[in-house]
């Protein structure tokens, strides 16, 4: 007999009839899932990233002044790591603020290519670092940093250096993280550097402030995902009678970001009906935290050589240099 629990959710059309990997398709596949889940990486049209800003200057959000403290003091000694006329390949460079700490120091970097699935704004922000770095190429990369994808080919014979702040590693689960990291390895090259930046295991407390602010941007955040399907797969999710969850997952040391139906409905979705039981979640991200030993342990299992790490004076969050040395595969991702 059918399990009750899979003919809780009913499609009016067939998954195979959406173009494989498109919003449409992943949002179809996620909400027909027992729990309902949607990719992170959604999160971010305009509007997504627009309130992802909002959220770094929150008193709440710590991850960002904490990693801009560490950025700023070490600055220099990340520059020096970086070769002459490198090229510095920033993965989901969103506003490219911190970014600006390195390409003031390093002063004769020879181009800057932020990786971003943002498009819209990847433009805008890309337009405004031309202005204030006339010296530096500035080649802005349309992508899903998941995916195998291109880098501008006047970068082809370039060294190499990797940046990769924010925590959002931990937007990725685990092992995911680490095919990442292998990925990324084998484009920026055997020798290269890549900075990344990691939230850390804290007082829960801590933690759980920083995604459920006082003001609702983080909420609105979330709800967003509702908004963008309503608005690009023709859904009719009702706002109003989604709430915003967020709490640490102290087992799996990560905060869960959920979106809890408060009533019994049935939303359209690409053609799709999906239905929801009274407090039925959908699973909109996970944010890992690491300890300095744990990520360590995880980057070395794909390759790199943790070179240093240094965290804030609360040691919320780390910075850490990791170098490549295990082999790569330069041509094919060019
Ligand atoms: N690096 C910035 C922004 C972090 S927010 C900072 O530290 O403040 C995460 C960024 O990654 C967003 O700009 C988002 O659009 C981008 N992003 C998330 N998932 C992505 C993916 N799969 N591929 C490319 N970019 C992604
Ligand atoms: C981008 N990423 C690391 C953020 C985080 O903290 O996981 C996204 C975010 N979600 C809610 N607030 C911020």
């Amino acid at each position: 007999m059918r399990p009750t629990a899979l003919a809780r959710s009913r499609f009016s059309i067939e998954p195979d009839q959406l173009e494989a990997g498109s919003f449409a398709a992943e949002a179809v596949a996620g909400l027909t899932k027992i729990p309902k889940r949607l990719p992170p990486k959604f999160f971010y049209d305009s509007t997504g990233s627009d309130l992802f800003e909002r959220i770094t200057a929150l008193p709440e959000y710590y991850p960002t002044r904490c990693e801009l403290s560490i950025l700023r003091e070490r600055a220099d000694e990340i520059a020096a790591l970086i070769p002459s006329g490198a090229a510095l390949i920033e993965f989901g460079s969103g506003s490219s603020m911190k970014t600006r700490t390195l390409l003031d120091a390093a002063r004769d970097l020879a181009a800057y290519v932020p990786v971003d699935i943002s498009a819209e704004f990847l433009d805008a922000q890309a337009a405004n670092l031309r202005q204030e770095y006339p010296s530096i190429a500035m080649l802005p990369v349309a992508a899903d940093f998941g995916t195998a994808f291109y880098l501008p080919e006047a970068v082809a014979d370039m060294p190499r250096a990797g940046f990769f702040p924010g925590s959002t590693i931990g937007n990725l689960e685990p092992p995911e993280a680490a095919v990442f990291l292998r990925q990324a390895g084998k484009i920026l090259g055997t020798g290269a550097v890549f900075v990344v930046g990691v939230d850390l295991i804290k007082d829960e407390k801590v933690l759980n402030k920083a995604y459920n602010d006082s003001a609702g941007v983080t909420a609105a955040f979330n709800r967003n995902l509702l908004v963008r399907m309503n608005r690009e797969l023709g859904a009719d999710f009702d706002l109003a009678s989604f709430e915003h969850h967020a709490f640490f997952n102290r087992e799996l040391h990560r905060i869960e970001m959920h979106l809890a139906s408060l009533k019994r409905q049935r939303v359209q979705v690409a053609g799709a009906h999906v239905t929801f039981r009274v407090g039925e979640t959908i699973h909109t991200e996970n944010s890992y935290k690491y300890t300095i030993e744990s990520l360590q342990c995880l980057a070395r299992s794909v390759g790199w050589t943790p070179l240093n790490v240094w965290t804030d004076s609360k040691k919320y969050f780390s910075v850490h240099v990791l170098k490549f040395t295990g082999e790569a595969v330069r041509r094919p991702q060019q």
